[in-house]
C-alpha cells in the first residue's frame, strides 16, 4: 500500500496554491516558480510510481523551463527509453497536481495505482537533473521530499541539460543488454559523442564555429565536451555567463533567433561574414544555425534546414553502405515547417514525409514508423531515430567492397554521435558538423538547398485556447469554424500564401502562422489573422 502518513506529512509542507491551476502539457508542467514547489513534490511522488509500474526500472525528472524566462520553471518525467511520459499518464499527473488537500492528493494518487493495475510493493528508481535557473535549488527540494516519502532509490546528476537526462536514463536501463546505449555516466556521455565525432570528421576544420549557450546548461556541457573533443574540434563559446542572474534567455539563445529572425545583439561585431554560428536554448535541446553573407545579411538555418541537410544525407549514406535492403529514410514535420523545406523534401530529395501536432512526442512517435526517420521542429528541437530492425540490419550487414565497409563504419559511428532519446542542441550540432565536413559544403552551400519562404509567427494572448480546436495535424480550425473561413478567406488573396491559427499547448495563447511570397506579404498575413474579424 501507499506509505498513507508519509505522503499526507509531505503533502502537508507542500500546500497546493489556491486557484492555480496546473496542467502536464507538451512540455511536462510550466509556471512562474513561486507556484511551482508543491507540482514538483507530487511529480517525485508520480515519477517513483511510474518506475514501479515500469518493474522497477529508472524514470528520469529534469527540472527546467527551458528557452523560457529565467523566473518560469517546469518539470517533465522521462520514461525507461529516455522518451517522454506515455500520454495516457499525462490527465492523472494534472490530477494529482491539482488535488487541493491530502486527502485529495491520496485519492488521486490511489486513482492513478487502480488505473495502471500498480504494485505498490515494488522498488523505485528515479534519476534527476535540473538547469541552471536560480529556483532550482528549492524545486530540487521538493522533488527529493515526494522521492523520500516513497522510499525511492535515487541518482541525482545535477546540473544538466535535458538531453543529458534522457541519455542517463536511457544508459541506465539498458547497461549490460543487447541494446546498452553506452555508459551511464556523463563522462560516458561525452565520451560516446566524442569517440564518434573522431572516427567521422575528416579533415580539421580551419575557422571556428561560434556557440551562443544562452548563458544555460549547455555552456556548461559546451566547456565539459570541449575537453574530450581536444584539437579536432575549433569552437569559440559566447553568453556563457551561467550563474550570473536575469542573463539566462534573455536577448540570446535559439528561441530569440527563431522568433526575431535576427542575430543575438551579443554576437554583434564577434560573428564574422561567412563564419557559422548556433544558438542553443536555456536546457541544450533545440538548436539554430545562422551566418552572415559578405554584405553582412543574416541568414537563418533552422530546424527545417537541420532536418533537410540531415535528411539529405542519410539518404545518399544508406545507399553507398550496399545493403540488400536498404532503411526507408523518412521525414517529419509540423504545420510550422517552411512550405519550401516540405517541397523540397517531397520533391527534390523524393523522401517520404508526414506531417503531424506540434509537440516533440508526436513528431518521435511517427518517426518510429521509418526504418531512419529524422524529426525536427523548425525551431530547432529534433533527431534522428533507427528502427531495432534497422539496427538490426546494420549490425548484419557484410559489406562486399572497401568503399561500401568505411560507409558502414560511418553509418555506425552516426548513430552513436546521434542522441535518439531526444533532440538534443550539442549532439545535433556535432551532427551538422559532421556533414558539412563531409559534403565540403560551407555555410552558404547548405543554405542554397533551398529558399525558405518568408513567414511570421504572432502570439495572440486568449482567456481560453480551450475554446479553439483543430483537424489535420492542427493546420485548420474545426471550432470555432467562422475564424477559419475567414484564415480561408484571406490566405487565398496571397500567391504561396499559407496561414493557421492554434492553440498554444505551453501558453494561455493562440498562435498565428502566416507565409507567402514576400516578408511584407507575410507579415500582412499574419498581422490581419491575428486581428480577426469575422
Ligand atoms: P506551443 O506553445 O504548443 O506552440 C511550443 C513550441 C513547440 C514545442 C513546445 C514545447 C512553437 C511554435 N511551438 O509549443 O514547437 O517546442 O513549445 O517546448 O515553436
Ligand atoms: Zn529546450
Amino acid at each position: 500500500n501507499l506509505p498513507i502518513a508519509a505522503l499526507a506529512a509531505a503533502c502537508e509542507q507542500y500546500p497546493k496554491p489556491e486557484g492555480h491551476l496546473y496542467s502536464y502539457g507538451t512540455a511536462g508542467f510550466r509556471s512562474h516558480s513561486k507556484w511551482f514547489e508543491p507540482v514538483v513534490f507530487r511529480v517525485g511522488v508520480i515519477a517513483a510510481l511510474r518506475s514501479k509500474r515500469h518493474s522497477s526500472k529508472f524514470i528520469g525528472v529534469m527540472i527546467t523551463a527551458s528557452h523560457n524566462p529565467e523566473d518560469d520553471n517546469g518539470v517533465k518525467i522521462v520514461d525507461p527509453r529516455g522518451e517522454m511520459l506515455q500520454t495516457e499518464w499525462e490527465p492523472y499527473c494534472t490530477k494529482i497536481a491539482n488535488a487541493p488537500d491530502p486527502a485529495s492528493f491520496i485519492t488521486a494518487l490511489d486513482d492513478l495505482c487502480t488505473k495502471f493495475k500498480i504494485d505498490v510493493s515494488k522498488r523505485s528508481k528515479v534519476v534527476y537533473a535540473y538547469d541552471t535557473r536560480p529556483s532550482c535549488p528549492a524545486l530540487v527540494k521538493a522533488l527529493q521530499l515526494g522521492l523520500a516519502a516513497m522510499e525511492t532509490e535515487t541518482i541525482n546528476e545535477g546540473v544538466r541539460t535535458t538531453p543529458q537526462l534522457h541519455y542517463m536514463t536511457r544508459a541506465l536501463n539498458t547497461q549490460g543488454t543487447k541494446d546498452d546505449y553506452g555508459e551511464p555516466s556523463i563522462p560516458g556521455y561525452y565520451k560516446k559523442l566524442s569517440s564518434a565525432w573522431k572516427r567521422l570528421i575528416r579533415r580539421r576544420e580551419e575557422g571556428s564555429l561560434l556557440i551562443d549557450c544562452a548563458n544555460g546548461v549547455g555552456a556548461i556541457a559546451m566547456k565539459e565536451l570541449l575537453e574530450y573533443l581536444s584539437d579536432d574540434f575549433k569552437a569559440t563559446l559566447v553568453n556563457t555567463d551561467v550563474f550570473v542572474p536575469g542573463v539566462l534567455n534573455n536577448m540570446c539563445g535559439a528561441d530569440y533567433v527563431k522568433t526575431k529572425q535576427e542575430l543575438p545583439p551579443s554576437l554583434k561585431g564577434v560573428l564574422k561574414a561567412g563564419q557559422r554560428g548556433c544558438s542553443l536554448d536555456g536546457d541544450a535541446d533545440r538548436l539554430m544555425y545562422y551566418y552572415l553573407d559578405e554584405k553582412n545579411i543574416f541568414h537563418m538555418l533552422d530546424g527545417d534546414k537541420i532536418s533537410a541537410l540531415i535528411a539529405g544525407y542519410l539518404v545518399e549514406k544508406v545507399k553507398l553502405c550496399g545493403f540488400k535492403e536498404p532503411p526507408r529514410v523518412g521525414v517529419v514535420q509540423t504545420a510550422y515547417a517552411n512550405g519550401n523545406s516540405t517541397k523540397y523534401m517531397q520533391k527534390t530529395k523524393a523522401l517520404p514525409l508526414v506531417c503531424v501536432s506540434t509537440g516533440v512526442k508526436h513528431l518521435h512517435h511517427a518517426a518510429e514508423k521509418f526504418g531512419i526517420g529524422v524529426y525536427f521542429e523548425a525551431n530547432g528541437h529534433g533527431t534522428v531515430l533507427f528502427s531495432s530492425d534497422t539496427l538490426e540490419n546494420i549490425r548484419k550487414h557484410e559489406p562486399q567492397t572497401p568503399t561500401q565497409d568505411d560507409n558502414t563504419k560511418d553509418l555506425k559511428a552516426l548513430i552513436d554521435l546521434i542522441n535518439s532519446t531526444v533532440g538534443d542542441a550539442i549532439s545535433d550540432m556535432l551532427l551538422v558538423e559532421v556533414i558539412l565536413n563531409h559534403l565540403r559544403y560551407d555555410a552558404r552551400a547548405w543554405d542554397s538547398l533551398y529558399t525558405d519562404l518568408p513567414n511570421k509567427l504572432v502570439k495572440v494572448n486568449v482567456k481560453n485556447r480551450a475554446d479553439f480546436q483543430t483537424e489535420v495535424a492542427e493546420r485548420r480550425l474545426t471550432h470555432p469554424a467562422e475564424l477559419q473561413r475567414f484564415v480561408d478567406s484571406q490566405v487565398a488573396k496571397y500567391p504561396d500564401g499559407r496561414g493557421f491559427i492554434r492553440p498554444s499547448g505551453t501558453e494561455d495563447a493562440v498562435r498565428v502562422y502566416a507565409e507567402a511570397a514576400s516578408k511584407f506579404e507575410a507579415e500582412q498575413l499574419a498581422n490581419y489573422l491575428a486581428g480577426w474579424t469575422y
